[in-house]
C-alpha cells in the first residue's frame, strides 16, 4: 500500500520533483515537509552551486574535516553507492544515499564497514586489507592513530587472510573503533539533515506501511485461495451433475 503522507505541504521554490525523487519518497514514506528540508540542506551543502554535491561539501555542512576518522567511511559510501555516475550527487542521489544510511540499523553499520574494507569483494577481509584500510591518508597525514594498527595485529583471529562476517561482528565488539567512524557519520547525517526526531518518526511510519504492505498481502492470497476454491468447487459440481450414461 502507497504511503499517503508525501501530499501534505507545499513544494518549495526551485525543487523539481522527477520520477526518481517521487519513487524515493513513496519508499521512504517522506513528507512534502522532509523534501523540502532536504532541498534546503543541498542548496546549503552546494556551495560551489554546481547542482550536485561532493564528498567533500557533505564534509562542511556536517562539520568534518576531511582528515577526520569518518572521512573513509562516508568517500567509501558515495563511492559505492554511485558507482559508474561520478563522487557527486545530484538531489535525487542525494536524498536516496543520505536517507539509506541514516535509516540503517546497527547490524546494517557494520555490514557497510565490512564492505568498505573488503577491497576484492570476496566477501572475507584479511588483515591486509584492514591495515591498508586504516593507513589512508590525507595530504601526506595518517588519518588514523598507529594504536589503532597495533590493535589489529594484536587481534587474535583464525586464519589472518579470511575474516568472516561472524569474526568481524567478534572484531567489532573488541576493537570498536573500527565501526564507531561510522556510527558517528549516521548520527551527524541524521542531525544536519531531518533531524533525530523527525528519523524516528519517518521510521515509524516505514515499519507501519511494512505492516499494511504484509496485511495487504495477506488478504490478497486469502481472495486468491477463495478464487481457487470457488474454480474447484465449480468444476466438482459439473462434474457430479455429469451424465452418468455418457
Ligand atoms: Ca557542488
Ligand atoms: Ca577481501
Amino acid at each position: 500500500m502507497g504511503c499517503k503522507c508525501t501530499k501534505s505541504k507545499k513544494i518549495i521554490k526551485g525543487l523539481v520533483i522527477d520520477e526518481d525523487l517521487a519513487k524515493t519518497m513513496e519508499k521512504y514514506c517522506f513528507t512534502q515537509e522532509n523534501i523540502n528540508q532536504f532541498w534546503r540542506l543541498f542548496l546549503k551543502t552546494d556551495t560551489d552551486r554546481s547542482g550536485t554535491v561532493s564528498a567533500g561539501e557533505i564534509f562542511t555542512v556536517i562539520r568534518e574535516k576531511p582528515n577526520s576518522i569518518i572521512a573513509p567511511y562516508l568517500i567509501e559510501y558515495i563511492s559505492d553507492l554511485e558507482k559508474g555516475h561520478s563522487d557527486k550527487l545530484s538531489f535525487p542521489e542525494f536524498v536516496r544515499s543520505v536517507s539509506k544510511l541514516c535509516l540503517y540499523t546497527p547490524t546494517q553499520i557494520i555490514q557497510f564497514v565490512f564492505k568498505c574494507i573488503d577491497e576484492n569483494r570476496d566477501d572475507y577481509l584479511s588483515k591486509d586489507e584492514i591495515m591498508f584500510f586504516l593507513k589512508r591518508q590525507h595530504e601526506g597525514k595518517m588519518i588514523f592513530p598507529n594504536n589503532y594498527l597495533k590493535s589489529i595485529e594484536l587481534f587474535k583471529t583464525d586464519r589472518s587472510d579470511k575474516i568472516d562476517w561472524m569474526e568481524f561482528v567478534r572484531l567489532a565488539r573488541e576493537v570498536p573503533y573500527i565501526v564507531f567512524p561510522a556510527f558517528r557519520l549516521q548520527n551527524s547525517l541524521r542531525l544536519y539533515s531531518l533531524g533525530p526526531l523527525e528519523w524516528k518518526k519517518v521510521n515509524k511510519r516505514l515499519l507501519k506501511k511494512k505492516k499494511n504492505d504484509a496485511k495487504e498481502a495477506e488478504i490478497k492470497e486469502l481472495e486468491m485461495q477463495k478464487e481457487r476454491e470457488k474454480i474447484w468447487s465449480q468444476q466438482i459440481a459439473e462434474w457430479d451433475a455429469r451424465d452418468p450414461n455418457l
